[in-house]
Order: C-alpha cells, then structure tokens, then sequence
C-alpha cells in the first residue's frame, strides 16, 4: 500500500496534475514529468497543450524564483533536464512523418549563450509543420550560421537569444549577411525572452517571434509570400 502522503499521479484530476507537474518541474523531477505527460496523452491532451499548460507553465514559474533569487543554478538546470525528458517524449507526436517538406531552417542560440529549451521547442515546433529544421545547437557565431544556410540551402535563419547581453549578436550575423550581400537570400526570424518587435526591426530582422507557435505562423507566411513572388 501507499503511503499516506505519496502522490499517485493518475489519480488526480486534470487541473490537479497539471499543478502537481508545476511543482514536480520546479523540483527537478524528470520522471514524474514523463509520467505526468504520458497521462495527459492517455486522456486525450493535444500534445501542444501538455508543452504549453504543464510543461511551458511550470518552466514560467521556475523563471520566476530564478529571477527573484529564490532558485540558483543547480535547480534551473535540474528544471530543464525535467522539461527535456517531457519534451522528448512530445517531440515525435508535433513532428510528423512523411510529410512534404514546406521548408528549410537553420536556428541556433547564438554565441554566448546557451540556453536552448526555446530554441527545441521553436524546432520541434516546425518540424511538426513539415519544415525540415536543421539545428546548430547553443552558442553559435556568425560563420557557423551562414556555412549551414549556405550547405544546407535552407530558406529560413531562426536565431535564439534569452540573455540581453547576447541578443546584440543576432545583429552581427545580419550584418555579416547584409556585406556578403546575401541578406535578402534567407527570411531572418529571430526569438527569445528578452527580445520585442521594436528590436526585431532594429537589428533588420524580417519578424520578430513572441513564440514558437507564432514562429511558425510567420514562418509560413513568409514562405509563402516567397513562393508567390517566385511565381509572380
Ligand atoms: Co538562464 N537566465 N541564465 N539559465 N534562464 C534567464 C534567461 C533569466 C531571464 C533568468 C532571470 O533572471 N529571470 C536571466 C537573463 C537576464 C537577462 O539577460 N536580462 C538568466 C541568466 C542571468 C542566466 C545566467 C547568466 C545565470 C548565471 O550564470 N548567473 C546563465 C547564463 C549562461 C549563458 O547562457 N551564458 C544562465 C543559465 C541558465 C541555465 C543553464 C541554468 C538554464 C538553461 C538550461 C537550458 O536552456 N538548457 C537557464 C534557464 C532554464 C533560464 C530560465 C529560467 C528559463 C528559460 C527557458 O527555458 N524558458 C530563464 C527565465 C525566463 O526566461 N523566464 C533564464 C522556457 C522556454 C520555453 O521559453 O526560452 O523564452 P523561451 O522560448 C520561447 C520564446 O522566447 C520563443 O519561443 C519559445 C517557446 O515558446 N523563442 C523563439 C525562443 N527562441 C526563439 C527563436 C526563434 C523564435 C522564437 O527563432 C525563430
């Protein structure tokens, strides 16, 4: 038998799970994430919404205490290696398979910087809207960015930053691209937690994304627009 105070997961309702997944992030608890998202699927949760409402809501909370100095370091990481095992497990249920793809990406945090749980999901996100993603991974310069636009002959350069000490490089990458004069080759999108439209414009990317569900919508548009002027 259980003991008094163990938490059976499968037997909290839904809000209650979500909650208890907030407070299981919060303490590092990979697998007690997996189980949760695993139950969530079970009842019938779209995938995104189990990224967003358990896994995404708690990372928020976690931010927070981070920010407020209630949490250091150590249990940040030990958060993120949580929403890690929770995102693996979502990751193939948002891509799909076989489908045709609508386009190339490459995303990378940039140099500095090496967060990176925006930049999978921005990822995961788009591949689960059939755009073939290639990713460079964390803390990546400009030359790194371009030789993989350049070999992998992709459309699209998404670039992640979350400090504001390192959001000044996507900069220095636009402009490397601007005196190669090959600017106008690639649709820059650019992301991250300290970043706004107003910067976005600044730095001359083409869109600023609040998010990685709007990272898509706009990645979409984009291509599309550069369909029609190709046939135009
Ligand atoms: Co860091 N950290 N961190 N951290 N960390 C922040 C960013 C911070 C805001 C915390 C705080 O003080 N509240 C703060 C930055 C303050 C600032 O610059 N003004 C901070 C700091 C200071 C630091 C260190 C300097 C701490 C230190 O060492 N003293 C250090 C920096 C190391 C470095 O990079 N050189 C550091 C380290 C770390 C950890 C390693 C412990 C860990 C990272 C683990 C990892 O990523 N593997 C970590 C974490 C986890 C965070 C917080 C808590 C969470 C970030 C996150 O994963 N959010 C963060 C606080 C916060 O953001 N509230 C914080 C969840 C994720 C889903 O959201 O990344 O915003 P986000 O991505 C979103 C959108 O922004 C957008 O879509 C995503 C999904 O919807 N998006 C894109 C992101 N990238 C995109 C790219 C696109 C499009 C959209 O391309 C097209």
């Amino acid at each position: 038998m259980a003991d008094d105070d163990e938490i059976i997961l499968s037997e909290l309702s839904d809000d209650e799970l979500v909650l208890q997944m907030h407070d299981d992030l919060y303490d590092g608890m990979k697998p007690e994430i997996e189980e949760g998202v695993n139950i969530l699927l079970e009842r019938g949760w779209e995938p995104y919404e189990v990224l967003t409402k358990a896994l995404v809501g708690g990372m928020t909370i976690v931010g927070n205490d981070f920010r407020d100095g209630i949490l250091f370091v150590p249990e940040v990481l030990l958060a993120a290696n949580a929403m890690k095992g929770g995102m693996a497990i979502l990751k193939p249920l948002l891509a799909e398979t076989g489908a045709p793809k609508v386009g190339k990406m490459v995303i990378g945090t940039v140099k500095g910087d090496i967060h990176d749980i925006g930049k999978n999901l921005v990822g995961m996100m788009m591949e689960g809207a059939g755009f073939e993603v290639i990713d460079l991974g964390i803390n990546n310069a400009a030359d790194k960015y371009i030789e993989a636009l350049k070999s992998e002959g992709a459309d699209i350069l998404g670039m992640s930053a979350l400090l504001t000490t390192t959001m000044p490089y996507m900069k220095v990458v636009i402009d490397s691209l601007v005196e190669m004069g090959i600017r106008d080759d690639y649709i820059v999108l650019v992301g991250g937690a300290p970043l706004n439209e107003e910067f976005g414009k600044a730095i001359g990317a083409d869109a600023y994304c609040r998010d990685a569900a709007v990272a898509v919508e706009t990645a979409k548009s984009f291509i599309a627009r550069k369909h029609n002027q190709m046939k135009a």
